[in-house]
């Protein structure tokens, strides 16, 4: 019975503990980061930041009129370690993954869909807690080599 009891109490205080346990640091709220992509290949936003941590959703609008077979766009964003000329390169020849190569995948840190005309995508993940600069781009043959980039800088 006091062993139920006790069970009880040390559960409640450990609901209430939880948010303040291993939590020096406040995580900041979500941010929205609003972007759109037209047919000269350039994003509005080429550059925002984020905290460590922070949930971030990017939302991409294609707000050109040419059909998707001649100018689509997505928003990729890559991990620190990925080189973005080699990355677009090897992702040319797979319209089947977004231009995106399969191997190539772990490097993707977060993207939305390939976008005709009009057509929106978001997609919200968490930023990385590791503080610096992250490329982000469109994989659309030819996007990335005609500006169609930016980066994310997370900052503490
Ligand atoms: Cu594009």
């Amino acid at each position: 019975m006091i062993g139920e009891r006790m069970k009880v109490a040390s559960l409640a205080l450990l609901l209430f503990a939880a948010p303040f346990i291993g939590c020096s640091r406040t995580v900041a709220p979500p941010k929205i980061v609003e972007i759109t992509g037209d047919d000269f290949m350039k994003f509005s936003v080429t550059s925002f930041d984020a905290k460590p941590g922070q949930s971030v959703t990017v939302k991409l609008r294609n707000v050109g009129e040419l059909p998707r077979e001649a100018v689509a766009h997505n928003w990729v964003l890559l991990a620190k370690e990925a080189f973005a000329p080699k990355f677009v390169e090897a992702g040319t020849s797979h319209p089947e993954g977004g231009y995106i190569a399969f191997e190539q995948e772990f490097y993707v840190l977060a993207k939305t869909k390939m976008l005709g005309p009009g057509e929106s995508d978001s997609v919200t993940f968490t930023a990385p807690g590791v503080p610096g600069a992250y490329d982000y781009l469109c994989t659309f043959p030819e996007h990335y080599a005609g500006g169609m980039k930016g980066v994310m800088t997370v900052r503490p």
